[in-house]
């Protein structure tokens, strides 16, 4: 120590180097080379911008429905990778997506994972998702719940194919290595019926709730409800639109919420629709949930930070957390996003910028 160089001197930047190379064998390694990069003033993402054609997508798709059945798969479904994140199987850094097949007669198995998911549907009227034994029949649009550890299957007894948007928290339960799945015991594709469809709408999708610790509540009570028809939540927004300006940064924009506790759909993930009337562009707006919209109506343009897309019907595009968004209507766009701002909530992360 005491014949140790003056801190800064060369002889000490040689010295360290030499103690780094000493310590690394041991796992050991000094912050102060890496602080700036891992405690940084502002968010760093390696997720880009991008969009994703629906045309494009669904074609491959379709391909693949000749060369594996849904069966054989378990799921059959084209992930949306970002582009920023090869091989990872996300499409942020917390969010996964994907676009699912089914064609008619066919059936996903049951399983359950500690994953919690969303499905909205693209395509296709009158699949079911069932959740714990009961059916939601899916229609273009509807956003459908598979809550983590819920059994569910998916099943296509209509005449045509069937494409929904999967969206996942799969990054973020394998960030906490906390991914359990298992498939129904015997080999069973489907849960035995436990409620016929639409039975949980009812029960508590209109502002009802059954009793608690009665035989009416069937559904777990921190999370009942599962279907958000497209055809409420469009009327909500054609009714907001009717009546108010648009919100400057958003549009008029609708979040969905948990009955049970006013709170975002999911514990991880948040959900929303926004309407831009035809010719409205939104100001700058930035938020630390990394997003993913699906064009649900009407074209447009967003610009993300410095790249400028276009949108058409079912296009999907992704949004990185902190990069400024900026929407322009060109005929009454109407979109569908989702993100982990559930869970950034939670732990005192979120945030948001509007200029
Ligand atoms: O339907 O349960 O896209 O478990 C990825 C993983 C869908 C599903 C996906 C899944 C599912």
């Amino acid at each position: 120590m005491t014949d140790a160089p003056a801190p800064g001197s060369n002889e000490a930047r040689s010295l360290l180097q030499a103690l780094y190379k000493e310590m690394a064998p041991q796992h050991l390694f000094p912050l102060w080379e890496v602080l700036h990069a891992l405690v940084t003033p502002k968010p760093t993402s390696p997720v880009q911008p991008h969009l994703w054609q629906y045309d494009a997508a669904r074609a491959h798709l379709l391909r693949a429905g000749d060369l594996i059945s849904a069966e054989q798969a378990e799921r059959r479904v084209l992930i949306l990778e970002n582009p920023g994140m090869p091989g990872s199987s996300a499409v942020t850094t917390s969010l996964y997506a994907g676009l699912q097949l089914i064609l008619p007669g066919e059936v996903a198995p049951c399983h359950r994972h500690t994953q919690c998911a969303l499905r909205f549907v693209m395509e296709g009227d009158g699949a079911f998702t069932a959740l714990d034994g009961e059916k939601a029949i899916m229609r273009p649009f509807d956003l459908v719940l598979t809550p983590n550890w819920q059994w569910h299957d998916h099943g296509n007894t209509s005449g045509q194919p069937m494409i929904w948007l999967d969206g996942l928290d799969i990054p973020t339960v394998r960030f906490y290595a906390a991914s359990f799945a298992e498939r129904l015991p015997d080999g069973a594709m489907a849960h035995p019926e436990t409620a016929p469809a639409g039975d949980t709408l009812a029960r508590y999708g209109r502002n009802l709730r059954p009793f608690a610790g009665t035989t009416a509540a069937r559904r777990p009570s921190r999370l009942p409800l599962f279907h958000y028809p497209y055809a409420e939540w469009r009327e909500s927004l054609a009714a907001m639109a009717r009546g108010a300006d648009p919100d400057p940064h958003l549009g008029h924009a609708l979040e969905f919420v948990n009955p049970a506790d006013g709170g975002p759909v999911m514990p991880t993930i948040a959900a929303h629709v926004r309407l831009l009337p035809k010719g409205f562009a939104t100001r700058p707006r930035r938020a630390t949930d990394a997003t993913v919209f699906v064009v649900v109506e009407g074209e447009g343009r967003a610009r993300i930070g410095d790249r400028e897309m276009t949108l058409a019907p079912r296009d999907l595009f992704v949004v990185p957390s902190w990069e400024s968004l900026t929407l322009e209507a060109a005929g009454d766009l109407v979109l569908f996003g989702y993100s982990d701002a559930a869970a950034q909530q939670k732990l005192g992360l979120w945030r948001e910028a509007r200029e």
